[in-house]
């Protein structure tokens, strides 16, 4: 059996049918980001939620058996499940789910603090289904989040490519290493394509396949290079690391090729093989040598790294006054980089004369795992109720947290020419730019991976 949607909730949403007020024919909820370490977020990833989990029939007779029993033994009470009430979406909406949701563009860059997705029941029957949907919606978080720390370095390199290089090059500048260091493949494929609408560097590869599957695309949007790790080299033995080294420039003679070089001395390995042994074989090879340091302080590292290759195998100055090593060899640093490390070597290159175009990064941990739901403090919240035919405005408001405060009625999001977007009440002027996506059980508009990389253009 596939996923069963019953399941997909925490346990405490099972109980909450009997708990609104009597009378309630309609649970009206919105997603927004309420703040957080980026002033703005780039949405993306509910479309994969929708078609994987939520499209077409989704309840059957063999999925209510199963949570029945489940249910009944995991509270020790065979009454809690409201088997009724799923037993009515499946013969009355044949299994489909009586939901309308909303949502602004995939790749759209929105501030925080306004309404991102809304979900409301389309059956007065099931206003219980809207908020028993919330803990599958808000996973829109992750990619969303993703997508958004990714940009934003995005929006950091460009800085530093402005006044000390060339832009041209900023769609391999971040390079996804985080296949196995997130907490599963699913997760892999998630974060991975979300970088993706931002960069084109990734060996992230199950997230090509995520974006052929979720994002009509037949498109390649991720491309990589032969690169050594570790044990290609140092099974080689100390003594032969210039062969080793050797050998990735024979094997590899034209394009690029990447060689991680701290594994004994990279200053010994920069200066003695590749800048010595081997110059004449980088100098002569139809393509570029990519040198990867992989320990030490980033920002120091990087610097020396470049200052030997550069006094071995030359440089020259660019059209801004800083210095760009010879086209045969670049340098490409994968440990310990984050958003803030990225700052502080490109800030350290720029301040000796070296311009962003030497450098790539390579990211892993810190782009696809060191994030969470308060990376930008997201939060799913009911702003509407219908209870006995009237509509009431529905909002909390903790005096232990006023950041916690939840918009009140029915929203929409207009454009607004100070703030770019703003949230407003549904019955002010304004074209709202939140689009139906999905409604009873059917897709109404999708998006393919070409639209949301524009939308997210910088
Ligand atoms: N890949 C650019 C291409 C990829 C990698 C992947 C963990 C690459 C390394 C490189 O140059 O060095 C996962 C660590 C490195």
């Amino acid at each position: 059996m596939e996923q069963n949607i019953i399941l997909l909730t925490d346990s405490y949403k099972l109980s909450h049918y009997k708990q609104y007020p009597t009378g309630t024919t309609e649970i009206y909820s919105y997603f927004e980001s309420r703040g957080g370490k980026f002033p703005a977020v780039t949405f993306f990833g509910l479309q994969y939620l929708l078609k994987k989990y939520l499209l077409g029939v989704q309840v059957t007779s063999e999925k209510i058996a199963q949570a029945e029993k489940i249910y009944a033994a995991h509270f020790g009470n065979d009454k809690l499940f409201y088997k009724e009430g799923w037993e009515y979406i499946l013969k009355t909406h044949d299994g489909k789910l009586p939901i309308r949701i909303k949502a602004v563009p995939e790749g759209t860059t929105v501030p925080v603090g306004n309404v991102l997705m809304t979900v409301e029941n389309t059956d007065p029957n099931c206003f219980w289904l809207t908020n028993f949907l919330e803990t599958l919606l808000v996973q829109v978080w992750y990619p969303t989040t993703v997508a958004t720390q990714s940009r934003e370095i995005k929006k950091l390199v460009l800085k530093y490519l402005q006044e000390t290089g060339d832009v041209r090059g900023i769609d391999f500048k971040l390079h996804d290493f985080g296949f196995r260091g997130v907490s599963s493949v699913e997760s892999a494929s998630i974060g991975g394509a979300s970088h993706l609408i931002n960069f084109m560097g990734t060996d992230t590869v199950v997230a090509l396949t995520f974006i052929q599957d979720y994002y009509d695309s037949s498109a390649m949007f991720g491309f990589s290079i032969p690169a050594a790790e570790h044990s290609t080299i140092t099974s080689w033995g100390q003594e032969n690391e210039a062969l080793a080294y050797e050998n990735m420039l024979t094997q590899y003679p034209d394009h690029l090729v990447a060689v991680v070089s701290d594994s004994y001395d990279i200053y010994n390995a920069c200066e003695k093989l590749w800048g010595e042994v081997l110059k004449d074989k980088i100098l002569t090879r139809k393509g570029t040598l990519v040198v990867r340091p992989d320990s030490g302080i980033p920002k120091d590292v990087v610097l020396k790294t470049i200052e030997i290759l550069a006094s071995k195998i030359g440089f020259t100055i660019n059209d801004k006054g800083f210095k760009v090593l010879d086209p045969h060899i670049r340098v490409i640093q994968g440990d310990g980089v984050d958003h803030e490390s990225i700052g502080l070597i490109l800030e350290n290159l720029k301040n000796n004369g070296w311009s962003a175009d030497n450098l790539a990064f390579g990211m892993g941990g810190a782009l696809l795992q060191k994030l969470d739901r308060d990376t930008q403090k997201f939060a799913f919240k009911c702003s509407e109720a219908v209870v006995n035919g009237e509509k009431r405005a529905v909002y909390k408001n903790p005096v232990t947290d006023l950041g916690k405060k939840s918009k009140k009625g029915r929203l929409k999001l207009v454009v607004d020419q100070q703030l770019g977007y703003k949230t407003v009440a549904e019955s002010e002027p304004g074209e709202d730019q939140l689009v139906t996506i999905f409604e009873n059980g059917v897709l109404t508009k999708s998006y393919s991976f070409e639209e949301i990389k524009t939308n997210a253009k910088i």
